[in-house]
C-alpha cells in the first residue's frame, strides 16, 4: 500500500510548468547548480524545509527541463539517510558527468564535503567511498567552513573542486572523481591594482564588528566556476548583508589568482546569495535563489534569468525579474 501511495505522489508532482520566478513553487529550494547533461538542463538544489528555522535540510533535490518552462521534479535524489558519516545540514550541492557516471558533491555539518555516484543524472546516488572527500575536522587547512563544493572539468580533462566559506579553497580531483589529487590550495582574489582581497583583513581592523559583508570583491561563499572563450570565471557571494550578492573574478588559470571584475547581479531578497551560470541552447542563464515566496531566509526558492556578456567578456549585471 505504501508503495502505491508513493507512486501516486510521484506522478502528481513530477511535471510542473512555471514560467515566472521563482520557477519552482511547490517546495522550497536553494543554491541551484545548473548543468546540461545529454541535451537536457538539470538543476541540483538544497531543499529547504517547510518548517525551517535554520538551514537544517535533510535531502537534496533535482529538477530538469528541455525548454526552460516545463520542469520535471525528480524528488529527493540523495539524503542524509544515505550517508553513514553525517547527521545534519544537507547544504549546497553540485553535480558533474564523467565516463557516463554522475557525481554529486555535497557539504554536510558545515565541516565536510562528500561525493555520491549514480548512473543517471537524477540518481539514485550512492555514497561509494563511505567517508568525506574533504574532512574539515581532520584537515584544518580546509578552512573554518568547508562548504559549497563546485566542480570544473577543464578541456584537458583535469577536474577541480572549489569550496569554502570566507576562506576560499580549490583542489584537483583524480580522474576517478572520488579522490583528491594533491593538496588543498587557497583561491587568491586580487583587485585590479593587484592587492589581495581577504575577508580576514576587515575583521582584523574592526574586530568587534558583526561582519556579514566582506567588502567589495571579497569572497564569502557559494563558488561557481565556468570557462568562456578561454577565460575562467570564478563566481561567488560576497556575504550576507542586504547589499551582498553574486560577484565574479576572472583568470587565465583555473587555480587563479583571480582578478575581481564586478557584480553578476543586483542583490536579491534572500540573506544568502548562491547560484550558477550555464549556457543552454545558445543562451546564457544565471540561476539563483530568493526568499520572495516565503519572506523567510530559511525557506528559499530558485529563480533563473538570462545573462549577457559585453564584447570584452564582462558580465552585464542581471536585474532579477519575476518573469
Ligand atoms: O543553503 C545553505 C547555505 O546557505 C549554503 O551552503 C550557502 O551557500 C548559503 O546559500
Amino acid at each position: 500500500m505504501k508503495k502505491v501511495f508513493s507512486l501516486l505522489v510521484t506522478v502528481v508532482i513530477t511535471s510542473i510548468s512555471y514560467s515566472q520566478n521563482p520557477f519552482i513553487k511547490h517546495k522550497y529550494t536553494a543554491d541551484p547548480s545548473a548543468r546540461v547533461f545529454n541535451g537536457r538542463l538539470y538543476v541540483y538544489t538544497s531543499h529547504d524545509r517547510d518548517d525551517a528555522t535554520y538551514f537544517d535540510m535533510l535531502d537534496w533535490a533535482c529538477f530538469s527541463t528541455d525548454n526552460m518552462k516545463d520542469w520535471k521534479d525528480h524528488g529527493a535524489i540523495f539524503s542524509l539517510k544515505d550517508i553513514s558519516w553525517a547527521e545534519k545540514w544537507a547544504w549546497a550541492p553540485d553535480a558533474v558527468k564523467r565516463n557516463n557516471k554522475y557525481y554529486l558533491y555535497y557539504p554536510v555539518e558545515r565541516k565536510k564535503i562528500g561525493v555520491a555516484v549514480a548512473n543517471k543524472p537524477e540518481g539514485p546516488f550512492k555514497d561509494i567511498i563511505g567517508k568525506p572527500l574533504v574532512d574539515g575536522i581532520a584537515e584544518p587547512f580546509a578552512g573554518a567552513e568547508p562548504i559549497d563544493p563546485a566542480i570544473l572539468i577543464d578541456d584537458d580533462g583535469q577536474a577541480y573542486m572549489y569550496f569554502g566559506c570566507r576562506e576560499a579553497r580549490v583542489v584537483k580531483l583524480k580522474e576517478n572523481m572520488v579522490e583528491l589529487d594533491g593538496s588543498l590550495q587557497e583561491v587568491i582574489i586580487l583587485d585590479k591594482q593587484g592587492k589581495r582581497l581577504l575577508w580576514k583583513e576587515k575583521s582584523e581592523k574592526e574586530p568587534n564588528l558583526q561582519i556579514n559583508h566582506g567588502g567589495d570583491g571579497v569572497y564569502g561563499e557559494g563558488p561557481w566556476m565556468f570557462k568562456r572563450n578561454g577565460l575562467y570565471y570564478y563566481v561567488y557571494s560576497n556575504g550576507w548583508s542586504k547589499d551582498a550578492t553574486m560577484i565574479y573574478a576572472t583568470s587565465q588559470n583555473p587555480m587563479g589568482p583571480f582578478v575581481y571584475q564586478g557584480k553578476v547581479m543586483k542583490p536579491v531578497s534572500s540573506g544568502t546569495s548562491h547560484g550558477s551560470i550555464v549556457t543552454y541552447k545558445n543562451q546564457w542563464y544565471v540561476f539563483y535563489h530568493t526568499q520572495d515566496l516565503s519572506g523567510n531566509g530559511f525557506k528559499r526558492s530558485i529563480c533563473v534569468d538570462k545573462l549577457f556578456f559585453n564584447k570584452n567578456g564582462d558580465i552585464i549585471p542581471v536585474a532579477p525579474t519575476k518573469e
